[in-house]
């Protein structure tokens, strides 16, 4: 059986952390957030889990939300697949800073969000209206407790602007952080519930007017860095006391005539994780309300 802890309202608009098996039943978790259930150790959070499915509380979810709150927040590596490397060579002026990235012993890591901007899998993503070159980023992200111990999987989008990031690699933290930049979701599926972190297959899809415009596929086989090294650079020097979401890069890059608009549907697939889906707005105001409430 796999199970996947998400975070969502239920029929009484309540917000719940729970826990969704295979069969799409959901229990309560007995946990108030997902920074809480962070804060402890992956025995602790693995205990808590299977409390929760010895006890089966059923719960009611009406609206699947960003398994992510409070002051959790979200990193990205960069550059960590040859694909990524070619891409960034491709689109910018200063291609060997992305070689030397690529090769350097530290890796390219950048912060993405802090939770209430994440987009979940009921959300719209965004794209910067003063960005000619928009791109959905499919990448596998490691869900890590206050311990440094990989508890968890999820998917992030990192969306991201190429031609802001191209113009200048010092554009980097506008060419990814925005309005509706970042979606995690559906859920997280425990670190024990995954076979091979490092033979996954990651896959994503962009709908136009009813059409597949834009499809790719990669595996973590293809990374070119180890997860826990992403994960030990990242903790060196910095705590994380309600845990951290690190994206960890992406194998996919569509050519640099495609550019992601509004009304796409990107759709990211993660074996053994599940799919996320999101539909493309401009990156306004108006059309993120949500995120400005927790
Ligand atoms: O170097 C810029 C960011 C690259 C990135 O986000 C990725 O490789 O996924
Ligand atoms: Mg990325």
């Amino acid at each position: 059986m796999n199970i996947a802890i998400i975070r969502f309202i239920d029929s009484d608009e309540q917000l719940r952390i729970g826990v969704r098996d295979d069969n799409g039943a959901t229990y309560a978790l007995a946990t108030n957030s997902i920074s809480e259930l962070l804060a402890k150790s992956l025995a602790e959070i693995r205990k808590v889990i299977e409390d929760s499915l010895d006890k089966k509380e059923p719960v009611s979810p009406s609206r699947i939300l960003a398994p992510i709150d409070n002051l959790t927040e979200v990193w990205a590596a960069g550059v960590t697949y040859k694909r990524s490397r070619i891409a960034r060579e491709e689109e910018s002026d200063h291609a060997d800073v992305y070689s030397r990235v690529y090769n350097s012993e530290r890796p390219e890591l950048f912060f993405k969000s802090i939770a209430w901007r994440v987009s979940g899998p009921t959300d719209p993503i965004g794209v910067r209206l003063d960005s000619a070159i928009n791109t959905p980023e499919p990448e596998i992200a490691l869900v890590c407790n206050s311990f440094q111990e990989i508890v968890g999987v999820s998917i992030c989008n990192d969306v991201s602007s190429r031609s802001i990031e191209g113009e200048n690699p010092l554009y980097l933290p506008q060419a990814k952080i925005y309005a509706g930049s970042c979606a995690l979701g559906p859920g997280i599926i425990p670190i024990w519930m995954i076979s091979d972190i490092y033979s996954l297959s990651i896959s994503v899809e962009v709908e136009r007017g009813g059409t597949t415009c834009w499809q790719g596929t990669t595996s973590t086989s293809q990374m070119h860095r180890s997860f826990e090294d992403l994960v030990r650079f990242l903790f060196m020097n910095m705590q994380f006391p309600h845990g951290v979401f690190l994206s960890t890069g992406t194998g996919v890059v569509p050519e640099m005539s495609f550019n992601l608009t509004a009304d796409d549907v990107v759709t990211i697939s993660i074996e053994q994780i599940g799919h996320l889906s999101n539909v493309v707005v401009p990156s306004t105001t108006e059309n993120f309300p949500a995120l400005f409430v927790q």
